[in-house]
């Protein structure tokens, strides 16, 4: 249903940009044109450009508020010349598919997980480093770093300008039995991101990984296909996974970030003023998250615990560092596959021995 639903969608976009453009071009922009002289500028210098937004949570989630923020700046800083559509909840597509979309034009702007990025440029896999992260202070800087930035800027190389961060979260591990110890997950079905290194640190912790995209989630943990799955409170609240499951627990093994970028040919048709604004919209969105996502997080896990379905766990600190010690066997794997360098600058920026 949402395939023919995104289906739908797409094609009712291409019509509107064919008859917008007049011109059969491919791009969802129409500044193409603009640049051109085209379509009118009009007097405040910026291009116009009508740009469709997709990303994978539910409309409840920070990352959503991030969207409108990012829509409500960018359309009253350009008097109008720059509108967004937003289209949440995997609407336009899993991640995977959201993210070819955007390469191919048809798509203006998303913000999937690095994890399933990983697979259009393997500079992300950086950030599937399990542990790499202990705090949010250290998130933050790292990703505003000149690594953080040298990381977005990698996306060129696949056609994707990236333009910042905005928050997944960390993640947290549901299951139905209990887990005390590492034993504990020996055999463990676990559904994880489509990324290599997901599956490996599952594996070197003694689980059974299952990859598959975001939206499948709810249905196999129902159906029991498989047993547990990660994510972080905002999404297992907001995407009810907790009806499914009998236990959260606070593993923190991993920080996703939701990568934010733009197809590059419709950012180099851009004048200069149109594309800082954008830049500046997409940093005042992700500083506006950043100020609400720890106490959205705060009232998830209140709503799991008050939900009767579900309660979240602390982990002992026995089990935290079993974990540790599992997965730092796929760090040389995160340097093969992301890159030595870009990786130890990373390491270094989060001061992190891996
Ligand atoms: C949303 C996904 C999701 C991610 C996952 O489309 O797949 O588990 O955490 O946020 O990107």
């Amino acid at each position: 249903m949402k395939r023919i639903l995104s289906l739908f969608l797409t094609l009712a976009m291409s019509m509107a940009v064919l008859t917008a453009c007049g011109t059969g071009g491919a791009s969802v922009s129409t500044a193409a044109n603009a640049g051109s002289g085209g379509a009118a500028s009009g007097d405040s210098g910026y291009d116009t450009l009508h740009i469709t937004a997709a990303h994978g949570a539910a409309e409840s989630t920070t990352v959503h508020k991030a969207w409108l923020k990012f829509k409500e700046l960018v359309e009253a800083g350009s008097g109008g010349a720059v509108t967004v559509d937003i289209y949440p909840n995997q609407q336009m597509g899993g991640d995977s598919e959201c993210i070819a979309s955007c390469q191919q034009g048809n798509l203006t702007m998303d913000s999937p997980s690095t994890s399933p990025l990983a697979a259009f440029d393997p500079t992300m896999n950086t950030f599937e480093t399990p542990f790499l992260f202990s705090d949010r202070d250290t998130v933050y800087s790292v990703l505003d770093s000149d690594a953080g930035q040298e990381v977005l800027d990698s996306l060129e190389a696949s056609g994707l300008k990236g333009l910042g961060y905005f928050e997944n979260g960390f993640r947290e591990l549901t299951c139905n039995k209990e887990i005390n110890s590492l034993a504990d997950l020996k055999g463990l079905k676990i559904r994880v991101m489509e990324n290599d290194v997901q599956m490996a640190m599952w594996k070197a912790m003694g689980a059974n990984p299952t990859p598959m995209a975001f939206g499948d989630i709810y249905t196999a943990l129902q159906q029991k296909t498989v047993d547990a799955q990660e994510n972080p409170l905002e999404l297992i609240n907001n995407t009810k996974f907790y009806e499914v499951q009998d236990h959260v627990y606070m593993t923190n093994h991993i920080y996703t970030a939701y990568v934010v970028f733009m197809n590059l040919d419709t950012w180099n048709s851009l004048n200069s003023k149109t594309q800082d604004l954008i830049q500046d919209c997409v940093k005042q969105a992700t500083d506006y998250q950043r100020g609400i996502c720890k106490q959205a997080e705060q009232d998830c896990m209140d709503a799991i615990n008050a939900s009767g379905s579900s309660k979240v766990y602390e982990v002992s600190d026995d089990l935290h560092n079993e974990m540790v010690q599992a997965c730092s066997s796929v760090y040389d794997m995160v340097k093969k596959l992301a890159g030595n360098d870009i990786t130890e600058k990373i390491y270094a920026a989060a001061g992190f021995n891996g």
